[in-house]
């Protein structure tokens, strides 16, 4: 920054916060009003939480930031966003002008989606928030480790919060994770207008966020009251009005916000008229000065605003209250009801008036502003966070081996197989070792990533003994933190899991690096985090997520931690390729291929659903044509023959009963094929995308047939399938859409119980005999 004079900078960034909110309410008003409406849908978009952010996005953006901090914004700040992107010349007038219509600018900022510099999407409250937290022990992660360049510069993770967001348990999941990792430079901004989506925050609440923040090591910085009340209350009995407010319930403060300078007068009149400091405040104030005087709040005082943000100098994790009011500086400011409420037509030209814009003059950048365009586009071209260009880095890919080193017990679960897997990466002293980051809440050992541990350590910022060892007490698990550890140890939180695996996904265009992140749980416990799993794809963020034990399978650990429908959950989720191999060295060519995956661009984070039963494991080697088809989801363990009549499909863990069930068929139905899957939901995407592509060229030469048409075509036309899985059936009951095939599909649809796996599986139906049944209805 050039050494401008403060007076200078403070009156450009005034008029810039003028033009960003007429902007961001401009934008929602011409989607809402102008643009032609042809489903009769309201378009929608948040003025008032819009106004509440100009000031202090106006001060982060054009003064404050640096190129290497990184923004969470608000989601419903998203068109703010969006006006500041555009004066920086980021943003088009077009996508403004599409707002919320389909290629336009996003209505919650997109990394994906928006081309304007969105560090982190935001949308479902309190995941943006924590993505920072998780973002600043990542960048910590690979500065302590030196895999970013040597001059990247550590940055700011901040967080532009509605106050309303930490009702999210979310968010303090991540504080107290945050605290045990002694995260740095990490600066939350709550917008505080004590204002959510139906009404007014709870007054006692509030009370309670700082002493919490403080409590887990932040600094809280308060900024409550602007340079004028400051000013009105050093003066005589000034510290009557300074009480009157501070103890003003929320909900009145802002009923009088919005009433305006006649109800400040009529409420001020009545409770503090005793007191002649008061009443010459009131009398020197006509009714407009009033309420400006009583509306000072310091998140929307520039002064303050820059003030508070200049005075840290250090990386300790800050939290600043910033009191704003919702909806600051249009007609319904401080109504209880103006989360979703929009100007009319004619507020917005009395709105548009006030900021001296002409008319048609509405996109134009310093419409209405009194400083000049040079002076205003020399200030934008040299603001701070612009100063090293494109923000988004893109790290090379790590290369991966031809194939992952492989158990080769005879017996073997595919979750022991995934931490002799890992174990052996671990041993080598190679480039795909040292970019693997593995990181779990609280089930790293019981996932089987123990070996890996032992040999890659935890990471923490400071070295730190295992005690354990250091007392000589026999323990098989070493438990030493270093910086230069590879497991990032999280508390039983799988909402924090998925977004410490988003951030660590994302390092390769956040800090510059490449991570080859790697998670596990137990599969049932997806559903607690799937918001923040889903969170995560949205942001195209990659990584392998490997759940495990799944399915009734787990036996004797019963119901409660049984997973039923995470096969749907994989079909469903874009942004994630699940798979669910049956033997190791069918995990041994996915996870190769999940490596190289998740770090193409076209690629996907990876999901591997794994199981504790031990299984016979086949003698085989596999060819390269069977690892492309283990890749692709699924092949014939058992070759049908031509034109037969049956087949049993199977998935995971229940594979021997399928091959007890063909082998006791055969002998009826020669001809029976068995085909193995390894992955419902490539097979099936893989079968969508080639009738898409047959529809587009209808006639033309492509009848390319897609993985499951092909292993299916060796079928007659009405053979019948008889699937299954442990998992809900529904997975697999698609398969007799391809070619017409009539299935019965086998799975779980009721809750779990706790048992051994012979009384499971009979129950449940998904043994040999089951599936002998199965056909047997079938065929009849
Ligand atoms: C997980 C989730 N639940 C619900 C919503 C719907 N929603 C959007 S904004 C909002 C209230 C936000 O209030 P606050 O954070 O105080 O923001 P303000 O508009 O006051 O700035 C709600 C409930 C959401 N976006 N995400
Ligand atoms: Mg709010």
């Amino acid at each position: 920054m050039t050494s401008m004079a403060p007076v200078q900078r403070l009156k450009l960034l005034r008029e810039l916060e003028r033009k960003v909110l007429w902007l961001s309410a401009w934008t929602i008003h011409h989607a809402n009003h102008i643009r032609p409406n042809r489903d009769g849908l309201k378009v929608g978009g948040h003025q008032a939480s819009c106004a509440s952010l100009a000031t202090v996005m106006t001060a982060l953006y054009f003064a404050v930031l640096k190129p290497e901090d990184r923004v969470a914004v608000k989601p419903h700040a998203s068109p703010v966003f969006h006006a500041i992107q555009y004066l920086f010349g980021h943003q088009t007038q077009g996508k403004l002008e599409c707002f919320r219509g389909l290629g336009g600018a996003q209505s919650y900022p997109s990394r994906t989606k928006d081309v304007d510099d969105v560090d982190f999407s935001t949308g479902s409250v309190g995941l943006g928030v924590a993505m920072t937290l998780f973002s600043s022990i990542v960048q910590d992660y690979v500065r302590l480790k030196k895999l970013a360049p040597a001059e990247r510069r550590p940055g700011r993770m901040v967080a532009l919060v509605g106050d309303a967001e930490l009702d999210e348990g979310n968010v303090f999941e991540a504080l107290l994770e945050g605290w045990k990792h002694d995260v740095r430079n990490l600066w939350w901004v709550i917008d505080y207008n004590r204002q959510s989506l139906d009404g007014v925050v709870n007054d006692r609440l509030f009370g309670r966020i700082g002493e919490m923040f403080e409590l887990v090591g932040w600094r809280v910085v308060t900024l409550k009251y602007g340079k004028l009340l400051e000013t009105a209350f050093a003066q005589p009995d000034g510290e009557q009005l300074r009480q009157w407010i501070d103890a003003c319930p929320n909900s009145l403060y802002s009923a009088l916000v919005f009433k305006g300078g006649a109800g400040w007068r009529e409420a001020l009149t009545r409770d503090l008229n005793q007191y002649p400091g008061i009443r010459r405040i009131l009398e020197q104030h006509d009714d407009q000065a009033l309420h400006r005087l009583m509306t000072n709040l310091a998140g929307h005082d520039m002064q303050a605003v820059l003030d508070a943000f200049e005075s840290i100098d250090d990386d300790r994790p800050t939290c600043f209250i910033a009191y704003t009011i919702k909806g600051q500086g249009l007609p319904f400011a401080g109504h209880k009801d103006n989360h979703s409420g929009l100007m009319t037509l004619d507020q917005m030209a009395g709105f548009r008036k006030g900021m001296d814009i002409e008319d048609g003059q509405e996109w134009q950048k310093f419409a209405g502003l009194t400083a000049t365009s040079t002076e205003l586009e020399a200030f934008i071209a040299e603001a701070p966070f612009n100063a090293e260009g494109r923000r988004r880095t893109e790290a090379p890919a790590v290369a991966i081996p031809p194939a992952l080193p492989k158990p080769n017990d005879k017996k073997a679960s595919t979750q022991e197989g995934f931490g002799k897997i890992l174990n052996a990466i671990a041993a080598e002293d190679s480039e795909l070792a040292r970019r693997i980051v593995t990181t779990s809440p609280d089930v790293s050992v019981s996932t089987n990533l123990g070996a890996w541990i032992n040999r890659r350590g935890l990471f923490g910022h400071t070295e730190a003994e295992d005690v354990f060892r250091e007392l000589k007490v026999v323990s098989a698990q070493l438990w030493r933190k270093t910086p230069r550890g590879q497991h990032v140890e999280l508390g039983i939180a799988e909402n924090n899991l998925f977004i410490q695996l988003a951030a660590l996904g994302l390092s390769h265009q956040l800090f510059d690096t490449r991570l080859l992140p790697v998670g596990t749980l137990y599969d049932p416990f997806i559903a607690r985090g799937l918001d923040a799993l889903n969170y995560a794809c949205y942001q195209d963020a990659r990584f392998m997520v490997v759940a495990t034990p799944s399915g009734i399978t787990l036996a004797p650990e019963g119901g409660a931690h049984q997973s039923i429908h995470t096969p749907l959950i994989g079909i469903g989720q874009p942004g994630l390729l699940s798979y669910e191999p049956a033997f190791v060295d069918e995990l041994a060519v996915l996870m190769r291929f999940g490596l190289e995956h998740m770090q193409q661009p076209k690629g996907s984070s990876i999901y591997l659903r794994l199981s504790t039963r031990s299984l016979p494991q086949p003698e085989r080697t596999l060819s390269a044509e069977q690892q492309a088809d283990i890749v692709s989801g699924g092949y014939w363990y058992a070759e049908p023959g031509s034109d037969a009549d049956v087949a049993i499909v199977a998935l995971g863990a229940v594979t021997p009963e399928a091959i007890a069930a063909h082998e006791s068929i055969v002998r009826d139905f020669a001809g029976a094929g068995l085909l193995v899957l390894t992955s419902p939901d490539r097979l099936h995407g893989d079968w969508l995308a080639a009738q898409r592509q047959r529809g587009r060229t209808a006639g033309i030469v492509d009848r390319q047939p897609s993985p499951i048409e092909s292993l299916l075509a060796p079928l007659s036309r009405d053979a019948r399938l008889v699937t299954v899985l442990d998992g809900h059936p529904l997975a697999l009951s698609w398969l007799g859409s391809v070619r017409g095939h009539r299935v019965v599909p086998l799975g779980i649809e009721s809750f779990g119980q706790s048992g051994d796996i012979p009384d499971l599986y009979r129950t449940y139906r998904l043994d040999a005999a089951a599936i002998v049944d199965a056909v047997a209805r079938a065929i009849s």
